[in-house]
């Protein structure tokens, strides 16, 4: 079964970029299956009201509860026999990584991307849904963004490149950044001098040995020097195994 996607979103247009490249050929390779839905189809009002002014007062604009609930509603009750994971991506939310994005290709077969704009959505909507559904608050991390559109756009292809069938080198995911704790080692093709910055000689070599254990310090030093937090995770890691 192919992994379904749902999107809800006041901006639908956004999700252009679903059809294009790596996701565009999952889709048409037919492992992803893409719904994308306008939120304000579930209003019913003249001028298709999604916002109104918060309980208790402050800056902006709170997401209504209404359409949130019928949309869900009726998305995920849309394939008879199957429940979804709601996906709500928010700055609030737990960071996702790449261990969620193994996981959630490894484990789900239907996400439904509800996508808050203004300072957010009621919190009632979460207590009805995670009533009902498993439901997953998700970050990209810290900073904020206008809305969670462009953080569904990377999470589904976080999630997709990692479906099976999808990449052609299955070595190339193996040993990419994040994967083993590591960023990942420098690389160089032709040619071999270039505006006087040479190819390191050991990559010249031939000598297998040599260039793996040479990767091997280049992670090492890289993820010391731009990632200190992954460094003290990886030590953990590799001293208890
Ligand atoms: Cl998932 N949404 C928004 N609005 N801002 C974010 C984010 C998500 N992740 C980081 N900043």
């Amino acid at each position: 079964m192919p992994l379904r996607l749902d999107v809800v979103t006041i901006f639908p247009d956004y999700l252009a970029p679903l059809e294009l490249s790596l996701l565009g050929r999952a889709r048409r390779e037919g492992l992803l299956e893409v719904h994308v839905h306008d939120l304000r189809d579930w209003t019913h009002d003249r001028h298709r009201t999604v916002d109104d002014t918060p309980y208790g007062g402050g800056a902006g604009m709170v997401m209504r509860p209404e359409p949130w609930g019928e949309a869900l509603d009726e998305i995920c009750s849309s394939q008879p026999g199957r429940t979804p994971r709601i996906v709500v991506p928010g700055p609030g939310g737990e960071v996702f990584d790449q261990a969620t994005a193994s996981r959630l290709a490894e484990q789900e077969d239907w996400l439904v991307f509800a996508c808050g704009r203004y300072e957010g959505i009621d919190e009632r909507v979460y207590e009805e849904f995670s009533s009902r559904y498993p439901l997953s608050v998700l970050s990209l991390g810290d900073y904020v963004l206008n809305g969670g559109e462009v953080a569904v756009l990377a999470m589904t292809e976080a999630i997709a490149r990692l479906l099976p069938g999808m990449v052609g080198n299955e070595a190339s995911l193996a040993e990419e950044s994040h994967t083993g704790g590591l960023l990942e080692y420098p690389v160089y093709t032709k040619p071999a001098g270039w505006r006087g910055h040479e190819v390191p000689e050991v990559l010249l070599s031939g000598h297998h040995g040599r260039i793996e254990a040479w990767r091997h310090e280049q992670r090492l030093a890289r993820t010391e020097q731009r990632r200190p937090d992954l460094m003290e995770r990886y030590r953990t890691i590799s001293s208890s195994e």
